[in-house]
């Protein structure tokens, strides 16, 4: 790789550049060991700062790689410039439109970069070539606008990862994402609107100004999450929180705002007739008013679109002996299976587990072989949610992924994180590596990407923290720690595993957990046409103020409880 040095060292017209690469800083990293394109290919380089450099420049292009020829160029310039000051002015409406200019081709790669000025071939085998890379991602928002010349940039990074790897530096190879991006573009995590209203503990529950006073305005705000992330483009709905008279409508509202609504979550815990139970009670009578909820549920996902139906249950005991905990899982068995029976054929029964809370003593549903065992005899079309704060503290939660996926039974994960019990906290923040081994199981087992029906949703609440912010802190979390998993060196860890080698497998894991992928991943958010740093970028927008100011008066959301 030229080092910025070595640019201004040529003395020609890159020298600028150069000079600019030093001053340019996306989310903190410094990109100019990602970054060079060709001028005379008159095409901006990927990778924010230079993208930043278009805009502040103008539309000037900035510097390139010897030995490559440009791969493919299919949008202008003006485009990808446009593109991103489009984004920009796209903000000034408050409502953002994801660029649809069609889904390019994944961020491919080229073959042979060509023998580098030594005339070494490179590394563990050539880039790919951009075709093998074509793969559907699942969100719109995240359009191509910026189909730029990667190849200067992968010749670039790939060269200067070869000569770290020749030197025997294998980690060098992993801050490279380009051959995981179309595996990226894959990913897409559903918000909880709950989320976005107030939320709290027993003790407080604190307002905060701006918040939605009704689903239109929760879906308005998740839609801001999907605009500068590209991550989130549905939203999970919790009923009787977010009731309305028109579906139809919210479902268009939603839409517009370049989002769908996704699972239909179930409440049997918060009608005073659930007291001791709802689909688990010894009377038959709350537990048929318990089943009608969740057929009123089930004709909501058909206005709705939405394909889960997910069921948590509070259902449970205080005392031992309080009630017969045979005959309650035989109760709840006969009400899910009236429930399931209604559940139409593209639609899905999803059912949570949790190990305690509200219940004290024991609770129907407390762990996912009894979730497993439940949804086994409904059929097919019936999962069970992984909820990760609801493991009893030093439970192996990965290995109870790779068992689920291993079983065919992983429907949903509804992602938080926590220190003590069901916290709720930002998933990723109280335990980044369990967060990591959860996602290497998730990739390992099939879990992820485009061909698996696994969905990925976050539950949580920001009692204290900015709610929005929040949220965008948490899909970036997931694709931080999803990036580490796919980057994971799965030949040499198996071989390492099969040779028994304990050391070197628990390396190869590390490396991956070890490698800040941030730099890449704002470099590939570039090139997706989206804020390189989203955080800064919703900071930036003035979307949090506007709220505060416009929302005044009305009843602000909460769990209604
Ligand atoms: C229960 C739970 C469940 C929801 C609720 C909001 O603790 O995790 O998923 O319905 O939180
Ligand atoms: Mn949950």
């Amino acid at each position: 790789m030229q080092s910025r040095a070595h640019i201004a060292q040529r003395g020609d017209e890159h020298a600028a550049h150069a000079l600019f690469f030093e001053e340019v800083e996306v989310g903190g990293f410094a990109f100019g060991s990602l970054v060079t394109v060709a001028q005379q290919h008159r095409e901006p380089a990927f990778g924010g700062g230079v993208l930043g450099a278009a805009r502040d420049v103008g539309e000037e292009g900035v510097a390139c790689v010897e030995h490559h020829e440009p791969h493919r160029t299919r949008s202008t310039r003006a485009q990808l410039a446009g593109g991103i000051v489009a984004h920009v002015a796209e903000l000034a409406d408050r409502v953002v439109h994801p660029g649809d200019d069609g889904r390019g081709d994944a961020i491919g790669a080229v073959e042979h970069v060509g023998d580098r000025s030594d005339g070494h071939p490179g590394a563990d085998g050539d880039v790919a070539d951009g075709d093998r890379h074509r793969s559907p991602s699942r969100t719109d928002a995240r359009s191509r606008s910026a189909d730029i010349d990667l190849t200067a940039v992968r010749a670039a990074s790939y060269c200067s990862a070869n000569e770290s790897f020749q030197r025997g530096d294998r980690r060098a190879v992993m801050t490279d994402l380009t051959r995981i991006a179309s595996r990226l573009d894959e990913q897409a995590i559903e918000l909880p609107s709950w989320a976005f209203g107030n939320s709290g503990t027993r003790f407080k529950v604190f307002s905060q100004p701006g918040v939605p006073r009704d689903p239109f305005e929760k879906i308005a705000d998740a839609a801001q999450v999907h605009a500068h992330t590209g991550l989130a483009p549905s939203v999970a709905l919790h009923i009787p929180w977010d009731r309305v008279d028109d579906y139809a409508r919210l479902r268009a509202h939603a839409r517009e705002h370049g989002v769908e609504l996704g699972t239909i979550n179930s409440n049997t815990f918060q009608d005073d007739d659930y007291k001791l139970g709802s689909l688990a009670h010894s009377d038959a009578r709350i537990r048929q008013k318990a089943i009608d909820h969740h057929y009123e549920c089930i004709d909501i996902m058909g206005e709705t679109g939405s394909r889960d139906l997910k069921i948590w249950l509070a259902d449970g005991t205080n005392y031992p002996g309080q009630d017969d905990l045979r005959g309650r899982q035989d109760r709840l068995a006969d009400s899910l299976q009236k429930i399931y029976e209604r559940i139409g054929p593209e639609q899905r029964l999803v059912l949570e587990y949790k190990f305690f809370e509200p219940a004290f003593y024991h609770t129907d549903v407390p762990d996912w072989g009894t979730a497993y065992a439940q949804v086994a005899e409904l059929g097919e079309r019936a999962m069970v949610c992984l909820d990760t704060g609801h493991h009893a503290p030093g439970t192996n939660i990965e290995f109870i992924v790779m068992q689920l996926l291993r079983l065919g039974k992983l429907g949903s994960f509804d992602f938080n994180s926590r220190f003590y019990a069901d916290d709720d906290l930002i998933v990723g923040a109280a335990d980044p590596f369990q967060l990591f081994r959860i996602l290497v199981e998730v990739v390992r087992g099939g879990g992820y990407g485009a061909d698996s029906d696994v969905a990925f949703m976050l539950d949580q609440c920001h009692n204290i923290e900015d709610k929005i912010p929040g949220q965008i802190r948490s899909v970036l979390n997931v694709q931080e720690m999803t990036a580490r998993a796919l980057l994971v060196d799965q030949a040499a860890l198996d071989a390492a595993q099969r040779a028994g080698d304990v050391l070197t497998a628990n390396g190869i894991l590390m490396d991956a957990f070890y490698t800040d992928v941030r730099p890449g991943l704002a470099a590939y958010r570039a090139s997706r046409g989206l804020p390189t740093d989203p955080m800064a970028a919703y900071a930036a927008s003035g979307y949090g103020v506007e709220i505060a100011a416009s929302r005044v008066g009305g009843a602000q959301a909460g769990w209604g409880a």
